[in-house]
């Protein structure tokens, strides 16, 4: 053993008697003061970026982030992570592939490994009609400028060798497509650290405080009623995700949103073998493996809108026979945990960002089964409309006026798992 080994087995054991006892938070937890420029209710990711790029891009740092519990103890902690950019329409392009852009530095930017692993999502193809719709898809994103690959069966079997691409499948593949830049990033740290960074910037986090209703004052928001007591403001922002349509009623602003359980599930870690993310639309299920070594496992939609935070077990029971079939050699590994998230439906499968009618208040919402690859945007895009009163241009496609233009990007194809 060399000196040097010595030296931090007796720092490890010295840690361990000492316990977590003096290690700096990596955030302030604060306090409310009686008022700030800003409040933004809820701690996801979307609300603690939307503080980070106030600070960081609009020097806008008298803001506080009201959680109802934790940070990311929301859907940000409970997604799967898929992030990328295979979207079809020019404005959804746009949108996610700045975010994926500022995703590729996010480590560096906040100086916090978000882990992101560029290993690529695999979209599966199940019938002509499929194949037909990928092409599509994948030229589309071409024409966007975002990288799409279409596979044969050969090329999918060589990415993904314990797919199930057998003639007699019960659910036979046919091809599919990849965008080998997407790939996943770890949830916690992207509200980790996007906390730190914008808490290092003078943001105010306060936890364990959820918003119950709002100061009014002729006909404008100008702040929320809290357990804590009030706490004014010259703006709110919401970004609770599957409670926006409960908590924006409270200040008399109806949206087009309905909340849905989604569900996941992991097993027991193994080696890997599985090395992409890999989705089949058709089937409602997803599969990828954490860099714990655990096999994920995602499903579609709850069939009945909820806020009961567990899932269904008619989706899961669904979601484990596809398992069996898709991935055979995944059948038979036990099942560590299963857990669900309130997700924010809306219509046209797009997000909402921006203003609302009622002034004083600006939501970021809307974003159904796949926000988390939006987080970086979604803060970006909302703080420029906080910051200026002005929409930024990779928002402005995506207003709540949209529901009365009728200007919808009906997205649903491309969410992934749709929603
Ligand atoms: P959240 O992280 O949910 O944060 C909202 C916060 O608001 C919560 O912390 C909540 O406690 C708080 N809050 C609510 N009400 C109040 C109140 N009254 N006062 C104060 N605070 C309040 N997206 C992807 O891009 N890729 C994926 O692979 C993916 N997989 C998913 C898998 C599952 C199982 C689930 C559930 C979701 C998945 N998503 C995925 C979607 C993604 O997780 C969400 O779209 C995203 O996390 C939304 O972030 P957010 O910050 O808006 O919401
Ligand atoms: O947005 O890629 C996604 C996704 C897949 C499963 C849930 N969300």
């Amino acid at each position: 053993m060399t000196p040097r080994t010595r030296y931090s087995l007796r720092n490890l054991l010295a840690a361990a008697r000492r316990g977590h006892a003096d290690w700096a938070p990596a955030w302030r937890e604060a306090e409310p003061k009686a008022a700030y420029d800003i409040v933004i209710v809820g701690g996801g990711g979307h609300g603690l970026a939307t503080a980070y790029y106030l600070a960081k891009n609009h020097g806008i740092t008298n803001v506080a982030v009201v959680e109802a519990g934790w940070i990311g103890g929301g859907n940000t902690g409970r997604n799967t992570t898929i992030v990328r950019s295979n979207y079809l329409y020019p404005e959804s392009a746009r949108l996610y592939d700045f975010s994926l852009k500022l995703y590729e530095g996010l480590s560096h930017e906040l100086n916090y490994n978000i882990m992101l692993s560029p290993r690529g999502v695999v979209t599966l193809a199940h019938s002509r009609h499929d194949l037909d719709a990928q092409s599509r898809w994948a030229n589309a994103m071409r024409c966007n400028g975002i990288d799409a690959e279409l596979l044969d069966l050969p090329a999918l079997q060589a990415l993904e060798p314990r797919l199930n691409c057998g003639r007699d499948a019960r659910f036979p593949i046919l091809g599919g497509f990849v965008q080998r830049r997407a790939g996943p990033a770890r949830h916690d740290a992207v509200a980790w650290g996007y906390a730190r960074a914008a808490s290092a910037l003078g943001v105010e986090i306060v936890q364990n405080c959820p918003v119950t209703g709002f100061l009014t004052q002729g006909g404008r928001v100008v702040g929320v009623q809290t357990p804590l007591g009030p706490i004014r403001a010259e703006q709110v922002a919401l970004a609770v995700a599957g409670h926006s349509s409960v908590l924006a009623r409270k200040a008399g602003v109806e949206l087009p949103v309905t909340s849905y359980a989604l569900q996941a599930m992991v097993s027991e870690p193994v080696k890997p073998v599985l090395n992409t993310v890999t989705l089949s639309p058709a089937l409602g299920t997803y599969w990828s493996q954490s860099d714990k070594g655990e096999v994920v496992i995602g499903g579609a939609l709850d069939h009945f809108p909820s806020y009961a935070q567990r899932g269904s077990f008619d989706v899961m029971q669904q979601v484990l026979a596809a398992t069996a079939e898709m991935f055979p050699t995944l059948g038979r590994l036990r099942l560590l945990r299963q857990w669900a998230g309130i997700v924010d439906v809306v219509a046209d499968s797009s997000p909402i960002i921006g203003p609302t009618p009622v002034p004083g208040l600006a939501i970021n919402c809307g974003w159904g089964t796949g926000g988390f690859k939006a987080i970086p945007v979604g803060g970006w895009t909302l703080a420029h409309w906080l910051a200026t009163g002005r929409h930024h241009a990779l928002a402005e496609p995506f207003q709540l006026a949209r529901f009365h233009t009728g200007r919808l990007i009906d997205e649903a194809a491309a969410a992934g798992i749709a929603h």
